[in-house]
């Protein structure tokens, strides 16, 4: 194989715990017809982990001990649970005179998510004598979006190539399998899997030439419990359906969709829907006609409905022909201002899918005031698992610490307790189609995330969409375990890095919000005013005394989008939180933080610091060495590297731009290039 599996490697277990699970997994009753794929992930299992190939039965046993895995209704043992179409549940029971551990749900894909779970579970040291779980995914919709072009490339990709495309093709080989089944084992049920910018050869994925081929790809997700999205092109009626335009108020433009999707669902009876992005970066949209976004989702929505497809249709909206001397338009207020009026106007099969800070993916931005303005709008979450701005799966970076402070977020939408989590899994507005999308950080490298330890960031976001309440730590636990297995110091070192990645990265490059200050076009390295006079709506606007935008009231204005008491807190600098600082203000070099430190001080400081943090990654990954495969330990070892001399070129590049505009020297006297 030249892949590696990730977190599904399934290694050896020590042999008193394999010894242990031997009789459990000798005999496995399935009753489920067509389950070739349980069958197969526990032979997996059992033979790489435990060592034996179990027999399967279709059948109740009569054994000392057994796995029995089936839905809800055909057990022969009755349970009266309301698990829903994803909950599953893990059980050891004594029934008919044998000790049975039983996997079940309502449904199939329950089924395989109960089977993932199991062997997680016991690879974490849990004892199968004494299951007894009850899983249910918090958020409907868990889904990943590829950046994928037809001709294998990736936008914002730095994994290799698409699985999914090469040369105008679609792909189907056993990676596609495997693919599904890593997704599975940390419960996505989505994949969008084409680019959301949809150019030239990409409109035609809709057409019937890739329809058939787009019918395999499906049938294998489906195995898994996943389905599949397609980004769509909105003046498709005029691309491939030949007429003269694509407004969404033409009762032609409006058929043409509605035929479209009964098309699509003859090969596809449970494709998923549109995802869209209008009226966006020179995307086509509803605005070309004059029409509005809810106007422009619904007809495709109701082209849908019939098949129980959705819309999702992003809110990353915004002028990007900005002239940068136009001091009044502010971007970071623009999806809010864009879709706030049109709140209560979707249909239900509309979802709304919101970056989650009002910019684009910077290191630290504030939650998007979308969260908690829209009551009566469905809404996913949008990360972005690959690194664009987050230093491109070169640098360690995981994200989870971020994301997790995201969720966590207090909207007060609702009053105290209105987390963004609570938002996207539906439960504060009382709203069933929320939920989660992680641009993938996936290609076809042989650790399929380019950086080894990027695999991390892939993880974290299933398990954080399928329950945002998790702790952090403990999904880091996870990872590394299966990952790397029981090593303690694996899991010390491992950790610590993890943990404490995104800080580091923030710290050398651009901390308290600042963001933007890399190379224009591909985002890689430092350049402080590298978008400073362009078109994109990305201003810092630092001159000799002082650095960032005033987004207060007495601003932009862009505080006001939030709920109180943030709209106060944000809005005054003494109380709005440090790390988001120059997000907010404007602010004098000179001025005091809460420290005692000058801004411009703490600015070199933090820079300084952020170097010595890489030097520290680097030296307990050194102690890794014959503790993790060494491949992976030549790997991260690499990257690594780059890693530092890449943090040290944004070091001197940032703290000599201040130092050039301030001309006050570090108070330290370390080197800073005149
Ligand atoms: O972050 C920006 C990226 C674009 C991307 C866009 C988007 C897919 O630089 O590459 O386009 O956002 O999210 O649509």
């Amino acid at each position: 194989m030249d892949y590696r599996m990730c977190w599904l490697e399934y290694r050896g277990l020590p042999a008193d715990a394999a010894g242990k699970l031997k009789d459990w997994f000798s005999s496995v009753s399935i009753l489920e017809p067509g389950s070739s794929v349980l069958k197969d992930e526990i032979r997996r299992f059992s033979e790489r982990s435990i060592g034996i190939t179990p027999r399967f039965y279709s059948r109740p046993l009569k054994k000392e001990k057994y796995i029995m895995v089936g839905r809800l209704e055909s057990l022969p043992i009755k349970l009266d649970e309301n698990l829903g179409e994803e909950g599953f549940m893990l059980r050891t029971l004594e029934w008919n005179g044998s000790k049975i551990l039983l996997v079940t749900g309502e449904t199939k894909k329950a089924l395989v998510y109960g089977i993932f779970d199991l062997m997680k579970r016991i690879r974490l040291g849990e004892d199968i004598e004494k299951m007894n779980v009850l899983e249910k995914p918090k958020a409907k919709f868990r889904m990943l979006n590829h950046w994928d072009n037809l001709d294998g490339t990736i936008e914002r990709g730095y994994a290799g190539n698409s699985i999914f495309f090469k040369d105008n093709r679609i792909i189907i080989n056993q990676r596609t399998q495997d693919y599904a089944r890593l997704l599975a084992s940390i419960g996505i049920n989505g994949v969008v899997i084409n680019n959301v910018n949809v150019k030239k050869r990409e409109v035609y994925l809709i057409d019937s030439i890739y329809l058939k081929r787009l019918k395999k790809l499906a049938d294998i997700f489906r195995e898994y419990g996943i389905k599949i999205y397609l980004s769509i092109n909105f003046a498709s009626p005029v691309y491939l359906g030949g007429l003269d335009t694509a407004d969404p108020l033409d009762e032609r433009v409006a058929r043409w969709w509605r035929e479209k999707a009964r098309e699509i669902y003859d090969y596809i009876p449970d494709f998923g829907g549109f995802l869209v992005k209008a009226d966006s970066e020179f995307n086509p949209g509803p605005h070309m006609f004059g029409r509005t976004h809810a106007e422009g989702a619904n007809m495709l929505a109701r082209a849908l409905a019939p098949f129980g497809g959705v819309v999702i249709w992003r809110a990353f909206v915004y002028n990007c022909l900005q002239d940068w001397r136009d001091y009044k338009t502010d971007r970071a207020k623009a999806a809010y201002d864009n879709f706030k009026p049109l709140d209560g106007q979707f249909d239900d099969n509309v979802i709304i899918q919101i970056k989650y800070g009002p910019m684009d993916f910077q290191v630290r931005e504030p939650v998007n005031p979308l969260f908690g303005g829209m009551e009566r709008t469905n809404q996913i979450l949008e990360l972005q698992i690959t690194q664009e701005y987050t230093g491109q799966q070169i640098h360690l970076c995981f994200l989870g610490t971020l994301w997790k402070e995201i969720l966590e977020f207090d909207t007060f939408a609702k009053g105290e307790g209105s987390y963004v989590k609570r938002i996207v899994d539906g439960t504060l507005f009382d709203r069933e189609n929320n939920g989660f999308a992680g641009v993938s950080n996936v290609g076809d490298s042989v650790n399929w995330t380019g950086h080894d330890l990027a695999q991390a960031n892939l993880y974290a976001f299933g398990r954080l969409a399928w329950n945002p309440d998790e702790e952090i730590e403990r999904i880091v636990e996870e990872w590394i375990k299966l990952t790397f297995g029981d090593d303690e110091k694996v899991l010390e070192n491992v950790s610590y890095m993890l943990m404490k990645s995104h800080r580091t990265y923030e710290k050398y490059t651009t901390p308290f919000g600042l963001g933007w200050m890399v190379n224009p076009g591909h985002h890689y390295g430092p350049n402080p005013e590298g978008y400073e006079y362009s078109k994109w709506g990305t201003y810092h606007r630092a001159n000799w005394e002082a650095i960032g935008v005033d987004r207060t009231s007495r601003g932009t204005g862009y505080t006001l989008q939030y709920h109180s008491p943030w709209k106060e807190i944000y809005d005054d600098i003494n109380t709005c939180p440090e790390d988001l600082l120059l997000f907010f203000h404007r602010v004098r070099y000179d001025h005091r933080l809460k420290s005692g430190k000058t801004l411009l001080q703490t600015m070199y400081d933090l820079h300084f610091e952020g170097v010595e943090e890489v030097e520290e990654f680097i030296k307990k990954w050194e102690e890794l060495k014959d503790r993790v495969p060494p491949d992976i330990f030549e790997r991260v070892k690499e990257r690594l590297h780059m890693q530092l001399e890449h943090a040290k070129e944004w070091r001197d590049v940032i703290n000599t731009y201040f130092y050039r505009r301030t001309g006050i020297p570090d108070e330290k006297g370390r080197k800073i290039y005149p």
